[in-house]
């Protein structure tokens, strides 16, 4: 050990790690520096974060955005991080943020090939009372020659190039996906680096744990209120599931991930297709669960395979560890059959 304490001189930081992936991939760099760029965004929005308190970041920017939600500071914060370092990183062509109503598209001279989609702050209705909040973020390629449009970036979960988030918990990490897995940085504000320090996660085959918000059981749907009455008494000799739910994806994803079990926002009668939006919370959430030998479904259908039709819409998920959620979708299925 140096004088210094146990210092590794030689860790594996994110900038590190795409860098060394992407001379494995033989690329050009743009995927790299627009991983970069979303990273230093991220690293920013940590910060803000963390101080909003003194900063006074929090409370209501005094608008709405198209989800309905009243915006907080943060949000906006976090918005214009991001769209400022994506356009500044010339690797990208069209973002789609849930803070704006219609697609950016950048300018000619700025523009690469990729397509962003994120939510900058997700869970912000927890911001004030310092429940952990996230970033989330999916990126594609443009797939055609014509000029940039909102059409662009509807396009399948399936076809995602890479996708990740960030959580401000009680520390801030950063998992990401380029289709090899899932790894998980955690950032050193000391040398202000993501470190690598949770390599290609596989999830549990089966969890104890569900996550739902069940101040809708007044208006789940059958198939709903029998897996979780099936959660809760279980008939064969198992033990009941925890549940753990904090409001916030971010968290209630990371959790699912690192210990298993299912988290789930399915349709209700009030809100037909559910809450969540499926180009920038869903499909990313889902790739990454995927990726780590995990399942994500609307109930009949896999998460990835929806074709978008717009935007910010919509769409039911449970996701999770493959055995939970397999029986979550024979349940599904047997009521549909009614
Ligand atoms: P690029 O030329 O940088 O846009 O990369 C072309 C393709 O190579 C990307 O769409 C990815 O599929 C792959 N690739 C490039 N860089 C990376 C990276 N850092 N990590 C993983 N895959 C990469
Ligand atoms: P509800 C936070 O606002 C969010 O978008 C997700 O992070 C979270 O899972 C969900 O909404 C919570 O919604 O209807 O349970 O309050």
């Amino acid at each position: 050990m140096s004088e210094q304490g146990p210092f590794d001189t030689n860790v594996v930081t994110l900038t590190r790690f795409i860098l060394e992936e992407g001379k494995r991939a033989q690329g050009t760099g743009e995927l790299t520096t627009l991983i970069n760029a979303m990273c230093t965004a991220v690293k920013a929005i940590s910060t803000a974060v963390r101080k909003a308190g003194i900063a006074h970041l929090y409370g209501i920017a005094g608008s709405t955005n198209v989800t309905g939600d009243q915006v907080k500071k943060l949000d906006l914060l976090s918005n214009n991080l991001v769209i400022n370092m994506l356009k500044a990183s010339f690797t990208s062509c069209i973002l789609v943020s849930e803070e704006d109503e219609k697609a950016i598209i950048v300018d000619p001279d700025s523009r690469g090939k990729y397509i962003v989609c994120f939510d900058p702050l997700d869970g912000s209705s927890n911001i004030d009372c310092l429940v952990s909040i996230g970033t989330i973020f999916a990126i594609y390629k443009k797939t055609t020659d014509s000029e940039p449009c909102e059409a662009d970036a509807l396009q399948p979960g399936r076809d995602l190039v890479a996708a990740g988030y960030a959580l401000y918990g009680s520390a801030t990490m950063m998992v990401l996906s380029t289709g090899q897995g899932v790894n998980c940085f955690m950032l050193d504000p000391a040398i202000g680096e993501f470190i690598l320090v949770d390599r290609d996660v596989k999830m549990k085959k089966r969890g104890n744990i569900y996550s739902t918000n069940e101040g809708y059981a007044k208006y789940f749907d059958p198939a709903v209120t029998e897996y979780l009455q099936k959660k809760k008494f279980p008939k064969d000799g198992t033990a009941p599931y925890g549940s753990r739910h904090v409001g916030s994806m971010v968290a209630d994803v990371h959790r699912t991930l690192m210990y298993g079990g299912v988290f789930m926002y399915p349709a209700n009668t009030k809100s037909p297709n559910g809450k969540l939006r499926l180009l920038y919370e869903c499909n990313p959430m889902a790739y990454i669960i995927v990726q780590a030998g995990g399942l994500a479904t609307t109930g009949t259908q896999d998460i990835l395979d929806i074709q978008p039709v717009n935007i910010h819409e919509r769409a039911p998920v449970v996701m999770g560890s493959t055995d939970d959620v397999l029986e979550y979708i024979a349940i599904y299925k047997k009521h549909a059959k009614k």
